[in-house]
């Protein structure tokens, strides 16, 4: 029989897995909620026969409450870090009026990961807006980075003495072109100049947030979650060439570029790769797909990892995973990605942690609780979690700091 080569990750890398507040936390109030309940989007689901109360997170995994269960799962695997989020509109319920007894809970939260040797990445923004800022005219409107630097403001001055990394913003560009162009999550809108002035409020926000948080904390590390997907050029091509480097600008390099001097790692979040054959396209023969359609593709971090070398910052992976409800690949997956995470290493680039998405089973935004990406399952009525086989198998690499080739 073969031998297993191991390929050991350097000391200290970081073992995590991430979720975000209003997929897991259950019991919010924000312009997410509201729109899960909206008649437009009762109607929609009405339309394709789906049933509405299925597309609303409700109480979700009920994580604010169960904290003590997620943290359970967290030592199962033998994690040293865990990526998570706060949510806005639960910290600052009206403009200017914080929830202290929220702002308690995270902390009593973060400290019991530390109690237990979990490192906190604290994501500030992923998504929701609270319905006051919302109707500022959210995103859309320069009117919310004020109050958007405010929470950022009590938020990392109450929980900075537990955390040190701190990710502002979770993939803008998804965000944007999902709410804004293509008009398929709240605020539901199909506007070209709407998709750039969120962009360009995103970009204002993220560099004052940057100063705020480093003021606070000069040893603070802060820095975004970007997802970027491998724009294959078929064949090599000349005319798939330019494609692919008109999309490695526009989707995968221009916000980092334009906070570069505001960032102290890059985060980057991989699920994607995208065949181009002179136009863009997912449509490849993969080997193996997640239940939502999407094509693994193992190697295309590899190739994302050794361009955004270029940035010349620790690089953190602060999203990898996929929808597997039976647990056919996400082993599979899991080691395949490793793999070439580790070559990436060897390669001479600096990625110091990987998060795998997601801890627990948790609220897909418009696809409902359907898609389960957790390495832990969660039945929710009950909101138990059971380990599914895959957490096995990453907990045996979390805990022994390395994958077999
Ligand atoms: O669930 C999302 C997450 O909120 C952001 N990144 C991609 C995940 C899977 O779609």
């Amino acid at each position: 029989m073969d031998e297993k080569l191991e390929l050991r990750f350097p000391k200290q890398f970081l073992w995590g897995c991430a979720t975000s507040a209003h997929q897991i936390e259950g019991g919010l109030t924000n312009d997410w909620s509201d729109w899960e309940k909206s008649e437009r989007r009762t109607k929609h689901l009405q339309k394709l026969n789906l049933n509405p109360a299925d597309f609303i997170s409700g109480l979700a995994a009920n994580s604010f409450v169960e904290q003590n269960a997620d943290i359970a799962c967290m030592k199962e695997l033998g994690l040293n870090a865990y990526r998570f989020s706060v949510d806005w509109s639960r910290i600052e319920p009206q403009p200017g009026v914080f929830d202290e007894t929220a702002l308690a809970t995270y902390l009593e939260f973060i400290k019991k990961l530390r109690a237990h040797g979990i490192e906190p990445l604290l994501t500030l923004w992923h998504w929701p807006v609270p319905l006051w800022a919302r109707d500022l005219g959210g995103w859309q409107s320069g009117k919310i980075i004020e109050p958007f630097l405010r929470f950022v403001e009590k938020t990392v001055n109450y929980l900075n003495q537990e955390v040190n990394f701190w990710i502002t913003l979770n993939e803008p560009t998804v965000y944007t072109s999902q709410s804004f162009l293509a008009g398929v999550w709240p605020p539901q809108k199909k506007s070209l100049l709407a998709y750039y002035q969120v962009i360009g409020n995103l970009i204002k926000a993220h560099r004052q947030a940057y100063d705020i948080i480093k003021k606070i904390d000069a040893n603070n590390q802060v820095g975004i979650a970007s997802h970027n997907i491998y724009f294959e050029a078929k064949g090599n091509k000349p005319i798939n060439r330019w494609l692919k480097a008109g999309a490695d600008w526009w989707w995968n390099d221009r916000f980092l570029k334009k906070i570069d001097d505001k960032q102290d790692f890059i985060g980057l979040n991989y699920y994607f790769h995208n065949l181009i054959n002179y136009k863009f396209g997912r449509h490849h023969d993969y080997e193996k797909y997640s239940d939502m359609s999407w094509g693994l593709h193992p190697e295309g971090i590899y190739h994302l990892l050794k361009d955004l070398k270029k940035y010349n910052k620790p690089i953190y992976i602060t999203e990898n995973g996929l929808a597997d409800k039976g647990d056919q690949h996400r082993s599979w997956y899991i080691n395949e990605v490793l793999q070439k995470v580790h070559q990436a290493i060897e390669a001479g680039v600096p990625v110091k942690g990987y998060f795998h998405w997601s801890l627990i089973d948790n609220f897909e935004w418009s696809h409902g609780f359907e898609p389960r990406f957790g390495l832990f399952e969660v039945n929710f009525q009950t909101f138990e979690r059971l380990a599914r086989p895959s957490a096995q198998f990453y907990a045996d690499i979390c805990q022994h700091n390395r994958v077999f080739k």
